[in-house]
Order: C-alpha cells, then sequence, then structure tokens
C-alpha cells in the first residue's frame, strides 16, 4: 500500500520536515515556546497528514527511527537558533503511545539531548489523556526518568480523552493544553466556556500551566486572559511555519 512503501524511504530521502508554532504569554504576547509539528510532503502522494502517517509508522515499526529523527531535529533547532540570538524558551515534542510506551525510550532520548547539548528543563513532552490511560507501569517509569532528567510534561488535547485526573496528581505534569475544539466557540456557546474555566481552575487549584489551543481570534484571546489563563497557541498568534520563518517573525521584539 502507497503510504507504507513511500514511507520507509522518506527519512532516507529527507522528506519530513518540522514546522513550529508559537506559544505565548496571553499577558504581554511574548514568545515562551513553540511545537514541534512534523510534516511529511511526499513528492508521490502530496502532504500527508500526521494523523494519518503516524499510527502507520507504528504498524510498520518505523516509529522509533521517526520519533527520534523528531526529537533530534526540534533540541537541534533549539541551539541553532541560540547561536544565532534567537532565544526560544522551550520546545514542545508530540510523542505517541508507542513511543513512551517502549522501554528504551528515556534512554533514546537521553542519547538526544547529550549529542545535541540542550539544557532538558527546555523541553517539554506533550502526550494525551489517552497515552496515559495505556498502559501505566511502563509508561510511568518511563514518565518518571524523563522528569528526573528534567524534561517537562504537557498533557495535550485536554478533557477529550477518557480522562481520570488521578493521573495528574501521580504524575509529573506541568501544563494542561485546553483542546481547540472547547476554545473554537468561545464566546457563543456556554458549555465550552464553562469547561474552559472549569480547566483553568483545575490547573490553578493544582498548581499547573494552562495553555489555550487553537486560539483564532482577538475575542477568544481576550475571554481566556479574562478567565485566567495566561498561555496561549493559535493561528491568531501564527500558524505553524519552518524555523527560519518563525525566527524572522519573532526576533525584532516589539
Ligand atoms: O499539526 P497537525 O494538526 O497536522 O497535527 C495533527 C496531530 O499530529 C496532532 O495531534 C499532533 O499532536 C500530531 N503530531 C504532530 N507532530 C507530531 C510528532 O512529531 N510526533 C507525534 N507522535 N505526533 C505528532
Ligand atoms: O493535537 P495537537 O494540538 O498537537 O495538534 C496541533 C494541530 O493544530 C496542528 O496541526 C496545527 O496545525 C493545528 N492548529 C494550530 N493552531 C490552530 C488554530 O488556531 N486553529 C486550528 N483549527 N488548528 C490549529
Ligand atoms: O504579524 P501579524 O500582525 O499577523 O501578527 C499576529 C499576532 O502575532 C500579533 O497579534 C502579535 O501578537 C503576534 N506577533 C507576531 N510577530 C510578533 C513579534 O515579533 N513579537 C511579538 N511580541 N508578537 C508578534
Ligand atoms: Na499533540
Ligand atoms: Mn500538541
Amino acid at each position: 500500500f502507497a503510504l507504507v512503501s513511500e514511507m520507509k524511504e522518506a527519512l532516507a530521502r529527507g522528506e519530513f520536515r518540522l514546522d513550529y508554532q508559537a506559544q505565548v504569554g496571553l499577558a504581554d504576547q511574548r514568545l515562551i515556546g513553540v511545537e514541534a509539528l512534523l510534516r511529511w510532503d511526499s513528492p508521490k502522494l502530496g502532504a500527508v497528514e500526521p494523523d494519518r502517517f503516524i499510527p502507520a509508522a507504528e504498524d510498520i515499526g518505523l516509529i522509533r527511527e521517526l520519533g527520534t529523527w523528531v526529537a533530534q531535529r526540534a533540541c537541534s533547532q533549539i541551539v541553532e537558533w541560540d547561536r544565532v540570538g534567537f532565544h526560544v524558551p522551550r520546545i514542545a515534542i508530540n510523542l505517541s503511545l508507542q513511543e513512551l510506551a517502549r522501554g528504551t525510550f528515556p534512554e533514546d532520548f537521553q542519547h538526544v539531548i547529550g549529542e545535541t547539548g540542550i539544557d532538558p528543563s527546555r523541553i517539554e513532552l506533550e502526550v494525551t489523556e489517552s497515552v496515559l490511560l495505556g498502559p501505566l507501569a511502563e509508561t510511568i517509569d518511563a514518565l518518571m526518568a524523563l522528569r528526573n532528567m528534567g524534561v517537562g510534561l504537557a498533557i495535550d488535547d485536554f478533557g477529550t480523552g477518557h480522562s481520570s485526573l488521578v493521573y495528574l496528581k501521580r504524575l509529573p505534569v506541568k501544563r494542561l493544553k485546553i483542546d481547540r475544539n472547547f476554545v473554537r466557540d468561545l464566546g457563543r456557546d456556554l458549555n465550552d466556556e464553562a469547561i474552559t474555566r472549569a480547566v483553568i481552575g483545575l490547573g490553578r487549584s493544582l498548581g499547573l500551566a494552562v495553555l489555550a489551543e487553537g486560539v483564532e481570534t482577538r475575542e477568544q484571546a481576550v475571554f481566556l486572559s479574562r478567565e485566567g489563563c495566561q498561555e496561549a497557541q493559535g493561528f491568531f498568534f501564527g500558524r505553524p511555519m519552518g524555523a527560519a520563518e518563525l525566527a524572522a517573525r519573532w526576533s525584532q521584539a516589539r
């Protein structure tokens, strides 16, 4: 099947790249970090969505190599930006369940940290709730090992998974990312507003940062800010873009 046969060669042919999306502080719209988003422009298939090719990479046993490439590229990028005087405080990297459940993940990641020379406290791993409710023992061990290395953890798409809030107490979580489905109808849907307020309150009670995803309008940004959400990400602040474009856009401080 075309996707699989193409993907096996794609990494070697350099067809994958990372885009980066700004994460900003809502109070001052300063850059607080970026999320790395994997992209595949296949000459044969066109642009393929990560939601399609990540599961395929897992099925064919390519996820380790692909995930290591992502980590290596993302961490190197932060160091390269440092060198040209563009300081991005933090890089967020997405992880799938299969990556985290692999016994060697923390070691593999430590290796990337050593090779790139990045300060591990500038790395945040994003996992969804379903990842945390997966095969628990191995996952918890891996997360604890990563925490001990200094790497941070964010819960992506918060509120959409099968959520048992117990894991927020047991795991070294630093940040909740409010799913963009709740953000989309702020100002129009009272339920979404209530859920958003509740997540912001939960974060405050537990001492976790809360970042709203998918902010597309000023009205959404204002609503979130007024409700006490301190961080955001979305098209209103910038689309995912290449490293050079991101640096050009954000390096002239306003
Ligand atoms: O950026 P986009 O909307 O296409 O991302 C779709 C999904 O793919 C998101 O859920 C995102 O978390 C995931 N994703 C993007 N990049 C990576 C990556 O490098 N690794 C993993 N495991 N998932 C990614
Ligand atoms: O699941 P995760 O949150 O990692 O997915 C990130 C995806 O969300 C990326 O594919 C990115 O392109 C997309 N995205 C980023 N900002 C916005 C936005 O403001 N609106 C919408 N609809 N999608 C966004
Ligand atoms: O460039 P444009 O006007 O589309 O920017 C949209 C938003 O992105 C602005 O509201 C601004 O907050 C943010 N932004 C873009 N570039 C910068 C920058 O260099 N510095 C800061 N602080 N914000 C920026
Ligand atoms: Na994600
Ligand atoms: Mn994410």
